[in-house]
């Protein structure tokens, strides 16, 4: 088994039940087969239990790809990636599987784990596992794929995906996979920086710093029926073993337009020291938030930068409300000609009468 080697790669830093706490998963081999390992994900739910993930599909079973020392494109560990990719509030994961044929052909492919519900005594008391998206090509399927990661590239609260692949010729290629997202579902988007800089801020300049390890942020709202929608993650969680994690969190918050009620962010402090936390409240949904953790150990200071992104429902509705305020004002204008030529003919009228009595 792989264990040594996976409990590097415990990847999981969000909540994948949605249910504020922290699940840990770990992806593994059974090499009592190398060639035809077999593939598990376990959750720790007081032991750990494996997640019914199947890894037949495409008429071909899969599995993870095991770490080789001599490979030509590094020491890569068994990794997966987490990111909201659907917006659901439940963490998807992107990894790397493989499936060697009886020909000895390797096929090896970037893929999506989606966070599905799930029920059933294969379960094992797990309400989530995960689903094998075999459908969705992230790459041309004669390249090899290496390394897979999430990523925001356009900066709009949705993920998009970057995997590396290897060509026949050893050649390595980045591919971009943007997702053009069309559903009704609203992001929070939440960046922790150091909130330091080098010596001194020139110019009075905001502290920004860089990226830090280790905070943890959390947010409570209430969803479309009245619940309380909670979930919590951290930034950062690993530094080794080419994690690929992103430098910021992406909640999706599922068709929740409801304002963010308690949004909380809290980072390392030294074991002598009291808990350094901040809550905000009434954030509004697709918004990207910037905290400053400045001075470090005074949270009372810390300032949150707030970009708003509008969504496309917001846009509809913009573009409704012009719209409507557009035919308003031209039935207002017709109604204001007409009147004015109704004026202009009493006036005529009038001045008609006028000359006839005058005669
Ligand atoms: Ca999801």
């Amino acid at each position: 088994m792989l264990y040594g080697v996976s409990q590097r790669n415990i990847p999981l830093a969000q909540s994948s039940t949605s249910a504020s706490l922290l699940q840990y998963l770990v992806n593994l081999c059974l090499v009592t087969h190398p060639e035809n390992n077999k593939p598990q994900i376990e959750q720790w739910i007081n032991t750990w239990i494996t997640l019914p993930v199947e890894f037949y599909g495409q008429s071909k079973l899969w599995g993870f790809v095991p770490p080789v020392l001599s490979s030509d494109v590094g020491y890569n560990p068994i990794s997966l990636r987490v990111g909201d990719f659907n917006l659901d509030g439940y963490p998807d994961l992107l990894g790397v599987i493989k499936n060697t044929s009886s020909k000895g052909v390797t096929i090896q492919q970037a893929v999506l784990f989606e966070n599905i519900p799930c029920s059933g005594p294969n379960c094992a008391g797990s309400e989530r596992t995960f689903r094998i998206d075999f459908n969705t090509q992230l790459h041309p399927q004669s390249q090899m794929a290496i390394i897979p990661a999430f990523f925001d590239y356009l900066e709009d609260g949705v993920l998009d995906i970057l995997v590396t692949t290897q060509s026949k010729d050893k050649g390595l290629h980045v591919h971009l996979l943007q997702q053009d997202f069309t559903d009704d579902a609203c992001f929070l988007k939440v960046m922790v920086v150091s909130g330091l800089c080098f010596d001194d801020c020139p110019s009075n300049r905001e502290p920004y710093g860089v990226n830090q390890w280790g905070p943890v942020v959390r947010y409570s709202t209430l969803n479309t029926n009245g619940k309380m929608q909670t979930a919590l993650a951290s930034q950062l969680t690993q530094s080794a073993y080419c994690p690929m994690q992103l430098p910021f969190t992406v909640f999706g918050l599922g068709q929740t337009p409801n304002f963010i009620e308690n949004f909380e962010v809290g980072i390392p402090h030294p074991l002598s020291e009291a808990p350094r936390h901040k809550s905000w409240t009434s954030i509004i949904p697709n918004s990207q938030l910037i905290i400053i953790p400045y001075p470090n150990n005074k949270p009372s200071s810390w300032v949150n930068k707030l970009f708003v992104t509008p969504s496309r429902l917001v846009l509809l509705t913009g573009a409704a409300l012009l719209g409507t305020c557009g035919f308003i004002a031209g039935i207002v204008g017709i109604l204001h000609w007409r009147e004015k030529v109704e004026d202009k003919r009493e006036k005529l009228q009038e001045a008609h009468k006028f000359h006839f009595d005058a005669m």
